[in-house]
């Protein structure tokens, strides 16, 4: 055995040794997983292709659609109340929140754009359930559309992968105290 060939197995056995912490990662097994998704209607034409998009993505992993709410609110603004509702039920492993907020459109977009990410967040804070955020903020029609099964892929699918995953996580961690 050379020298290099000595270090690498000794490397390899020391590493096979090592203590290591225990991972923990969800998974994306969503069979008899229910999920929420709460969907704005201002800018109907971007959020119905999220809506596509995250319901595809929910039934591409085994979620049956009798196990599948679908909720219309007027707009972003009003996800976070809705949200919240969702999540205390104890409805649903999660909550899968869509949305377009779109700068050229509205001089209060950083209002309607902030307060629909701190209210959803504040939605998951209060209930321990997953409510992820598919809400696009773009600067214009163009780009939302891009992110809605365009160029860029489609945040509504992200979001709901996101919800399966995070609903597989809590399940392994430490119940809260
Ligand atoms: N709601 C959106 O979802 N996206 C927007 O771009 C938007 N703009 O442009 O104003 C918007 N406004 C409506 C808002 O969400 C509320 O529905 C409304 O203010 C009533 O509370």
């Amino acid at each position: 055995m050379n020298e290099r060939v000595a270090r690498v197995a000794h490397e390899a056995s020391a590493n096979a040794r090592a203590p290591a912490p225990r991972e923990i990662r969800g998974d994306l097994h969503a069979r008899g997983r229910r999920f929420a998704i709460a969907v704005a209607r201002f800018n109907e034409l971007v959020t119905r292709k999220l809506l596509d998009g995250a319901l595809h993505a929910l039934r591409s992993h085994d979620v049956s659609d009798d196990d599948v709410d679908v909720v219309w609110v007027p707009g972003a603004f009003e996800l976070p109340l809705v949200a919240r509702r969702l999540a205390l039920s104890r409805t649903y492993d999660g909550v899968i929140c869509l949305g377009a907020v779109i700068r050229g459109q509205t001089a209060h977009f950083e209002h309607v754009a902030g307060q629909a990410a701190a209210g959803i967040r504040e939605a998951a804070d209060a209930s321990g359930v997953p409510v992820s955020f598919g809400v696009l903020t773009t600067e214009s029609l163009e780009q939302a559309l891009d992110r809605a099964g365009g160029n860029h892929g489609n945040k509504g699918w992200d979001a709901a992968v996101a919800a399966i995953e995070m609903a597989s996580l809590l399940e392994q961690l430490p119940k809260e105290g």
